[in-house]
């Protein structure tokens, strides 16, 4: 694996790059924006005074990124080198993979929160994008502070101001309807979500 990685030209080869973001963080600038003019608690990219919002970056490795998805289901053993290799390959697909975090700037940059947004391109729609909302987590023990709804307010609007989705979804228990129906989710009429599970 270390070799594939020393030879795909699309990887850092020397200095430390851990502070590099999955994806360009001044797509989420004019989202930032807008989100503080109604609600002061998010000035720039900081929420509270205590909470850092920004693209994923290397180092969060580091800080609990991948316990944390443990709160949301299996993720098995991950060592450092295939969470590089997977984090290059989401960039490499450029405008597709956003993973948004939350660093507790009082508690070391330990992630607390997280929320995907995968833009999918499509021939269909005039060359459509699909947005779909992935992998929303907040820590156990900071529920209760809004910061899930932010996180899934911040990537809806980013996928539809500027990366132009036609139509965003996302999958989720049935007692979590009630929550993302306040973004506008919602069941459509004479539509099913069908899944089939193979054994890993
Ligand atoms: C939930 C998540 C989905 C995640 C899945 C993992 C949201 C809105 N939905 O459905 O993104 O991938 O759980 O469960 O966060 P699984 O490991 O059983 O697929």
């Amino acid at each position: 694996m270390t070799e594939r990685l020393a030879h795909d030209h699309s990887l850092p080869v020397n200095g430390d790059h851990k502070n590099e973001y999955l994806f360009d963080a001044d797509l989420l600038q004019s989202i930032f924006k807008q989100y503080s003019l109604k609600d002061h608690k998010l000035e720039g990219n900081i929420y509270d005074g205590k909470y850092l919002i920004r693209p994923l970056s290397l180092k969060d490795y580091d800080h609990g990124y991948i316990d944390l998805l443990r709160q949301l289901t299996e993720c098995g053993k991950i060592s450092y080198e295939e969470f590089q290799e997977r984090f290059y390959e989401m960039k490499q697909c450029s405008n597709t993979y956003h993973i948004l975090v939350i660093e507790d700037m009082n508690l070391n940059k330990k992630i607390i929160g997280t929320t995907t947004l995968v833009c999918e391109k499509k021939f269909i729609r005039q060359l459509g994008v699909r947005g779909r909302i992935e992998d929303v987590v907040i820590d156990n023990e900071y529920r209760g502070q809004q910061l899930g709804k932010l996180l899934v307010d911040l990537l809806t609007k980013l996928a539809k101001e500027k990366c132009d989705c036609y139509k965003i979804s996302l999958e989720c228990k049935d007692n979590l309807i009630g929550f993302y129906k306040q973004f506008g989710y919602d069941h459509e009429d004479k539509q099913n979500y069908l899944c089939q599970r193979f054994q890993k």
